[in-house]
């Protein structure tokens, strides 16, 4: 079973609430295994500047899924917790992209992988170099803790909630 590499944000309503409700129903779904969960960022937000800041945080699950099947999975996902389509770069109330699968490189329409931006992304590289820094990028065979040094200093991004904590910190 590949790992997966998922990526979640809201920057919308019961951030910290919508975000665990992702994690759960991840955890849920049928032929997959939680591995790592990072930490919850606060982040600002990345494109699209004038809208409330983000909460992101990445999960590593094993799939017993294709690639494909597992996309759609997590975009079925996005609908149960109310995702409503806006603009590109827009508010959320949840967003779950698929970063990585094993070390697969899929060039679809519709479907890219790894995800053709986390790398410029510190929103998704900081949490995964958290959990994962020696995982390598298929494509330039980086290290995400050798890919976050590349980014140069991150700041805008703070450390808001530890995985394990059930309740938000006050
Ligand atoms: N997602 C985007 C665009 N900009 N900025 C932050 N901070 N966090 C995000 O998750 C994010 C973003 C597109 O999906
Ligand atoms: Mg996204
Ligand atoms: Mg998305």
């Amino acid at each position: 079973m590949p790992p997966a590499v998922i990526g979640i944000g809201s920057n919308l309503g019961n951030k910290i609430q919508t975000c665990r409700q992702a994690v759960s129903l991840l955890q849920a779904m049928q032929g997959h295994e939680v591995l790592r969960l990072s930490s919850w960022y606060e982040t600002v937000p990345v494109g699209y500047t004038d809208q409330p800041v983000f909460l992101n945080g990445v999960l590593v699950i094993n799939t017993s899924e294709t690639p494909r099947s597992l996309f759609a999975m997590i975009k079925e996902i996005e609908r149960k917790l109310g995702r409503k389509k806006t603009w590109r770069d827009g508010p959320r109330i949840i967003d779950l992209d698929l970063i990585l699968y094993g070390d697969l490189i899929l060039d679809q329409i519709d479907l890219i992988i790894p995800h053709p931006r986390f790398i410029d992304r510190a929103f998704v590289l900081v949490p995964l170099a958290e959990i994962w820094p020696d995982l390598i990028h298929p494509v330039n065979q980086k290290s995400m803790a050798d890919l976050l040094k590349q980014l140069g200093p991150v700041d805008h991004l703070i450390k808001s909630y530890d995985p394990s904590e059930s309740e938000p910190k006050a």
